[in-house]
This record gives structure tokens, sequence and C-alpha cells, in this order.
């Protein structure tokens, strides 16, 4: 966590507000493996990270919410009795929709002022946006005495995203953000809410992430087509969701579904496998298989499930031709964002310097690159 982000914001709140606020910091996540299996009631295997949002929160004695995005320069004043989602692409709907959904659940939030911001670059695939959904949740739960557990916390936050950013995401990045623990990944089923924390030793290798630095807004993007693809096949299997599917039956109704959408429901089948045998091979410190199934994952994800650009797949297939890259693959929603590297930690220089340098010349453009370590869940700073 970023001390000098939890001073600034601190600070900010008093000269705003003129008193002190409740601190809550909120990590965002990477995901080791298993991309869009979520909504499938599949499994993942994701990590919360050292960095994600602060956020100040105390009461208000107006009779409305003022919010401050630092990051954005913007300011929202809301009426808790009106609480409509905004017909932007925005910041606000995220807070909009985490009130309005802690009314739903019959907890009553009274006006507040609250300032926030991040060290987590927005679209890249490191969800800011759950980081901001969750930090809000339990400030309020906190400030309000809310007396809500962090499954309720989780579902708020979730339903925020469906109803009023617009959304169909599953459950993974609001769960890792909330559950995080240091140095660990979380193998968590998306259908029982079930979890295992599983220990990250990498040996010889570290994480490094790469922005390619095409921005994703899964609210535009395909991420909801996808998720409408996956609820065709299991109406024509009558099935729950694609969980309960087998190869078997995605086969028996093949000429039923079109080529694309059919490789599209193999590739959630053959995700959830992969992330069942990474979490194995990571728990027997076998680091090599762990890498290879990244770099499978990566080729299903372009190639099946849809969901890569050309820049990723030019960082992937640049990572591959390096002798001390040994996996990397897209990561999050995907149509942007970062990849996820698992590098030889005393060629990690080299591996920055190479992989910016191609990048630049393929596209003209930079990509940025972040070293990140696993940290713990969404928390009070005391
Ligand atoms: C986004 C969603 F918010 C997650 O729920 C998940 O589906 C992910 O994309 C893809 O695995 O981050």
């Amino acid at each position: 966590m970023n001390t000098q982000l939890v001073n600034t914001i601190r600070d900010r709140y008093k000269t705003i507000f003129k008193a002190e606020g409740v601190l809550v910091f909120s990590p965002g996540r990477i995901n080791l493996i298993g991309e869009h299996t979520d909504y499938n009631n599949g499994f993942v295997l994701p990590a919360a990270i050292d960095k994600g949002i602060v956020l100040a929160l105390g009461r208000s004695s107006n009779n409305h919410s003022t919010i401050v995005s630092m990051d954005m320069n913007e300011e929202l004043v809301i009426d808790l009795k009106n609480l409509e989602r905004i017909e932007e692409s925005s910041w606000k709907n995220y807070i909009i929709g985490v009130i309005a959904e802690i009314f739903k659940t019959g907890k009553q939030v009274e006006n507040f002022n609250c300032v926030f911001a991040g060290d987590i670059p927005v679209g890249s695939g490191l969800s800011s946006s759950a980081a901001l959904e969750n930090s809000l949740a339990l400030g309020c739960n906190e400030l309000f005495s809310l007396g809500l557990n962090k499954n309720e916390l989780i579902y708020i936050s979730q339903k925020a995203e469906h109803n009023y950013v617009g959304v169909n995401c599953g459950v993974m990045d609001q769960y890792a953000s909330i559950f995080g623990k240091h140095n660990h990944a979380i193998f968590l089923d998306c259908k029982t809410l079930q979890s295992e924390l599983v220990p990250v030793q990498l040996q010889k290798y570290e994480i490094v992430l790469v922005n390619s630095n095409v921005k994703h807004a899964l609210a535009e993007s395909g991420y909801n087509d996808r998720y409408s693809v996956c609820k065709k096949i299991i109406k024509l299997l009558n099935k729950p969701s694609l969980r309960e599917v087998s190869f078997e039956e995605l086969n028996s109704i093949k000429t039923k579904l079109s080529e694309s959408d059919y490789r599209k429901g193999v590739y959630v089948l053959q995700e959830n496998d992969r992330v069942v045998a990474c979490k194995n091979a990571l728990k027997d410190n076998d680091v090599e298989a762990v890498g290879r199934l990244l770099f499978e994952s990566h080729i299903g994800q372009s190639k099946m499930y849809d969901i890569s650009c050309t820049e990723l797949d030019f960082l992937v297939d640049e990572a591959k031709k390096s002798a001390y890259v040994i996996g990397a693959r897209m990561m999050g929603g995907g149509f942007g964002g970062c990849t996820i590297n698992l590098v030889l930690k005393k060629e990690v220089e080299d591996f920055k310097l190479k992989i910016s340098k191609a990048y630049k010349k393929n596209f003209n453009k930079d990509c940025s690159i972040y070293n990140v370590k696993l940290g713990d869940g969404t928390r009070v700073i005391k």
C-alpha cells in the first residue's frame, strides 16, 4: 500500500471537509489464470496486489453527499433519495451503484463526504473498478455500522457493476480485492464461493505486468457479448451454467451453434481445467508448468474466445521468443490492458528494455511496465 497516497487522501479530506474521515484501502488484482470463467460458475486464480484505491469517508450534515475523485479532478453530488444511473461511462456510476445496492439490502446510509484516488491505471485489466466499489462498500459499512459481512460487500459491489455500470461481470475481481492475502493467490470456485489460499512461490521467476496502454471499457467492449454466448449455450443444453456442461454435451449441440460460439464454449471448459492444473502446479512448486499453462491460456483467449487484440498478441509473442520468460498471457476482461509474464528475476531489466523497444517500434506507442507484490485485501486503515 502506498503510504504517500494515504497521507494525501487524509490531508485532502481534512482540507475540503474540515474533519477526519474513515480511511480505507482496497486493492486491485492480478489473475494468474481463469479468464471469463467466473460468470460461468467456474474456477479462477486471482490475487490482490499492493496497488489500489485509497478512500476517506465521513458523515455530512448537508442534505446531499459529496464525492471527490482526485484522479479525475471531478466532483459528484448526490441525493440519497434519488439514485439514478448516469447515462455516460463514468466512475460516478460505481459510487451511485454501491450506495443504491446497499439500500436494496435494507441497510441505511446517511449523507456522507468522500475523497478518493488510486495508483492503479484505469482500464488496464487490474480491476480499479472493483477496488473503488469495495472501498466505498467497506467505508460505508464501517462509518454507518451496517454489519455487512465480506460476502455481502462483494455482492453489493458486483451488483453495482451489473445494474449501474452495465457489465455482467462475475465475482472474481470483487472477491480477490476483499479476500486477498499477502503472497497468496486465491483458488476460487465461483459456483460455491469456496476458496483456498495458494502460496505463490515462483522461485527464480517473478511476475511482470506489461500494459499495452490499449484502454478497455468492459461495458463498451465485447464482454457482455461473451456472456450472452455462454447463456445461449446453456439454454440449449438446459443447464444452469457452463460449469455443469461436459465436452460431450457441448459436442452434442455443435451443429446448433455457429463455429465461433462452439469454440467459445470449448474455451471456457478448457480454461476451467487449466485453472485446476495451475493451482496444482503451484502447490507442487512446478513453476514451468504454471508458465506453460499461461501460454496455453493466451492461445485460448486469442484464438477461441476472441478477447485479445493485436497489441496483446504481440506482447505475448515477444515474451514467448525470449528464453527467460516461461509464461505470458493477456489478463482480465480483454480487448486491451495488461499481459502477465513470468520472467527470470535476473533478466527482468533486460526483458523490460527489449519488450518496450519492440512495442514502440511496432506500434509507435509506449507500453508501461509494472512490478506488483501480492498483498492483503480491502481494509480500514487505522
Ligand atoms: C473482468 C470481470 F469484471 C471479471 O468478473 C472477469 O469476468 C474478468 O473480466 C475476466 O476473467 O475483470
